[in-house]
């Protein structure tokens, strides 16, 4: 009988591990049995059971988690115990939920954190030694819980724990583009996870799975519509299917936002007017505060694009972006409902460089907005480019909170296919030194309040998530999902932890594995810009779906949505001047970031024809002339990702078949797609300098003509025309 039972689980254990699919869909919470036998037996011997004290729905959350992570990791179903009765323990809660962590007089040590923190510590418990996950809140505890999970699925030392953490910004925020009609706007990764058709009634199980993800990272807020708004999803018909998603999301410390489009109350509201100083339009914003705070009384409040890109906004009636955000503000105020009000704009005019006009707009507003009021900016002042300097805007308005806005998804970083770990790109901007008050003033230290002493912070990420088994697409796509939140959490974590972490819970924990996928992941971002613009060069992608290369777009309805505009490369040379005798962008920036920026001789190489138009035979440090030196980081791009792809073949027999064949055939495309871009900007570039394609650089394949008729109508993610 024994043996009969033995039997059936070896066989059952074997048919579930031969079908449990490695398609991705666990992302970084995969929980499998740690493989190293000494590891395993350490964290075994060490964890001696687990008990959460308190009841709520967070709580609940917790308890599965706990169950899940534990069980799955160490390989054995491990039930929740009835108090502390061995050593080893597991303990958490809140000093008000549980007894016994009451009695161990941590309040003032939580009380160092902000809301959002936790603790875990070790400490004797009815004479056990007991590991206490505590916090001032349950969602802390659940931070806790994951942080615990974390060490084991990364295979930390559990002995001698003394944790601390606390997040650097109050709002950590994903902005999907997502449409009403399941369509993503610049998303890669298949179709949106909302189900409206479908809500209130179905809930989906992805989306608990959704709120796990996030939760596990600390994220605590998710807007979920697009940016390029459409009101109906103000109507009663919407909100009570985004209340349905908000009760799911609730219990893992997620709010729910939305996007407001400011024409709504002529739309939706029957009004003939939006103007923000019109008391029927204020009249009507604060009823429609006040229905959506009935259907989800937590709602976090809006997110705006205004005067953007065809957005309606408070200038169609003569007002300022101040005016505009600061009526929805009011209407939110008394719920606790804040504005994210996006710094994403230039004018229809098309007066001045597209890279000054932000700036210019809300400078001079600083200090005009109400108190719970952000302004969102995006990490650089044209458009989330392969690279950008950090926008101007950063340590430019000390009294108004600026909300950083990175783009997880990659619509100009290879879209869909594209191995690129945004950590790096995230990091240089974030250590990036403003000069606001002198030295040291990073835009991380703009972004955490630190340096103006903001009262709401906050950083928003565009999602990269869709209907994609795996989530993202490309499975690297998920490191950038797990890098925003970890970031958003601790500004200043290093891309090389983050890596790792996200390496150890995903792929492997094997050391030669994680060097060889540190080294892919790390190199990759340098990679993607070499490829696509090296040197500061910038928005050459192809027109309306900006997939692939189109330096040689020039017809668009406006000019600065053309390549030419940016790239300015005639007979003499290449790059945008923005220096006094140019546009004069670079006197944005505090003076020793304008002095340093201003100069060739001082601009970072990385930055250069951003700032400079430059002959095609200027002499650079490395002393290539210009035009060598495009060709050769072109080259360094390509090269880069097949070396990518000899590090990936090598591991081979180190992941799943299905995922390593999944990233495989990925790289195959982006390696084809990294010479495309260089052979095409090389083929076009060269029309104007003229000069050979130096030596050690691959002649392009085809000619010019060839690159340009190429013609993706279908290409993902387009903007819908509405
Ligand atoms: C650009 C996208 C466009 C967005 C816009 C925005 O191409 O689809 O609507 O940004 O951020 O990057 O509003």
């Amino acid at each position: 009988m024994k043996v009969n039972s033995l039997f059936f689980v070896l066989i059952f254990s074997f048919v579930t591990n031969s079908i449990q699919a490695e398609d991705g869909y666990r992302l970084w919470l995969r929980y499998d049995q740690v493989k190293d036998a000494q590891q395993l037996n350490t964290y075994r011997e060490a964890i001696g059971g687990w008990l959460v004290e308190g009841e709520s729905p967070t709580f609940e959350v917790i308890r599965k988690e706990l169950q899940l992570g534990l069980s799955g990791l160490l390989g054995a179903y491990m039930p929740s115990l009835q108090s502390v009765e061995q050593d080893g323990m597991l303990l958490a809660g809140t000093p008000s939920s549980s007894p016994l962590i009451a009695s161990l007089n941590l309040n003032a040590q939580l009380d160092t954190l902000a809301d959002e923190g936790y603790i875990i510590t070790q400490k004797t418990v009815n004479t056990h030694p007991t590991t206490i996950i505590t916090a001032k809140h349950d969602v802390g505890v659940l931070y806790g819980i994951f942080h615990y999970l974390r060490l084991l699925q990364t295979h930390q030392r559990i002995d001698k724990l003394s944790i601390q953490s606390t997040p650097d910004v109050m709002h950590r925020v994903l902005n999907h583009w997502d449409n009403l009609d399941r369509t993503v706007e610049r998303g890669y990764a298949g179709f949106s996870i909302w189900d409206w058709h479908r809500l209130p009634e179905y809930i989906a199980p992805h989306y608990i799975d959704y709120a796990r993800a996030n939760a596990s990272i600390g994220i605590n807020g998710t807007v979920l519509t697009n940016v390029n708004a459409n009101a109906l999803v103000l109507t009663p018909h919407y909100l009570e299917k985004a209340a349905a998603l908000a009760d799911v999301f609730r219990p893992f410390g997620i709010k729910v936002y939305l996007t407001a489009r400011f024409s709504a109350p002529v739309e939706i509201g029957g009004l003939e007017t939006a103007d923000p100083l019109d008391p029927e339009v204020q009249q009507w914003w604060n009823e429609k505060a006040n229905e959506i705070y009935e259907f989800i009384p937590d709602f976090g409040g809006f997110l705006v694009k205004a005067n953007s890109e065809g957005q309606p906004g408070p200038q169609n009636y003569g007002r300022t972006h101040a005016d505009g955000a600061n009526m929805l503000a009011d209407a939110v105020a008394e719920h606790g409902g804040i504005v994210m009000w996006r710094a994403f704009v230039y004018s229809e005019e098309e007066p001045e460089d597209r890279a000054k006009q932000a700036y210019n707009e809300f400078k001079p507003l600083d200090g005009a907005f109400r108190d719970n009021v952000m302004v969102q900016v995006k990490n650089g002042a044209i458009d989330f480019q392969p690279r950008e300097p950090f926008h101007p805007l950063f340590g430019a308005m000390p009294q108004t909170p600026l909300m950083m806005e990175f783009q997880i998804t990659q619509e100009y970083l290879g879209q869909g296919t594209h191995l690129v770990f945004l950590a790096p790109l995230f990091e240089e901007v974030l250590q990036s030194d403003t000069y606001a008050q002198g030295e040291g003033a990073t835009v991380a230290k703009v972004i955490d309040g630190s340096l103006h002493n903001y009262q709401i912070t906050g950083m928003a990420g565009v999602a990269n998530i869709g209907t994609d088994r795996n989530w993202t697409g490309h499975h690297f796509g998920q490191a950038n999902w797990y890098t925003f939140g970890r970031m958003a959490w601790d500004m200043n974590m290093s891309s090389r932890d983050i890596a790792d972490e996200w390496i150890g819970m995903t792929f492997s924990n094997d050391e030669g594995a994680m060097r060889n996928i540190r080294t892919m992941m790390l190199n990759s971002h340098e990679a993607v810009v070499n490829y696509m613009t090296p040197l500061g060069l910038h928005h050459i992608m192809g027109a309306g779906h900006h997939y692939g290369p189109g330096p040689w777009v020039a017809e668009m309805p406006r000019a600065d949505w053309t390549s030419v505009y940016y790239h300015q490369a005639d007979k003499e040379g290449i790059g945008f001047d923005r220096t006094e005798t140019g546009s004069n962008a670079v006197e944005q920036y505090f003076p020793p970031v304008a002095r340093k920026f201003g100069e060739p001789e001082s601009c970072p190489n990385k930055y250069l024809l951003w700032f400079h138009h430059l002959d095609w035979d200027y002499k650079m440090k490395s002393d290539n002339i210009l035009w060598d030196e495009i060709a050769f980081h072109y080259q360094a791009g390509v090269d880069s990702v097949r070396l990518m792809q000899e590090k990936w073949n090598s591991l081979e027999s180190e992941i799943d078949q299905e995922r390593f064949q999944h990233v495989k055939s990925f790289l195959e495309i982006q390696e084809k797609e990294a010479d495309w871009w260089k052979d095409a900007c090389l083929n076009y570039f060269q029309t104007f300098s003229k000069l050979p394609i130096p030596e050690g650089v691959e002649k392009p394949e085809e000619s010019l003509e060839y690159y340009q008729n190429l013609s993706f109508p279908f290409a993902p993610g387009i903007r819908p025309r509405w």
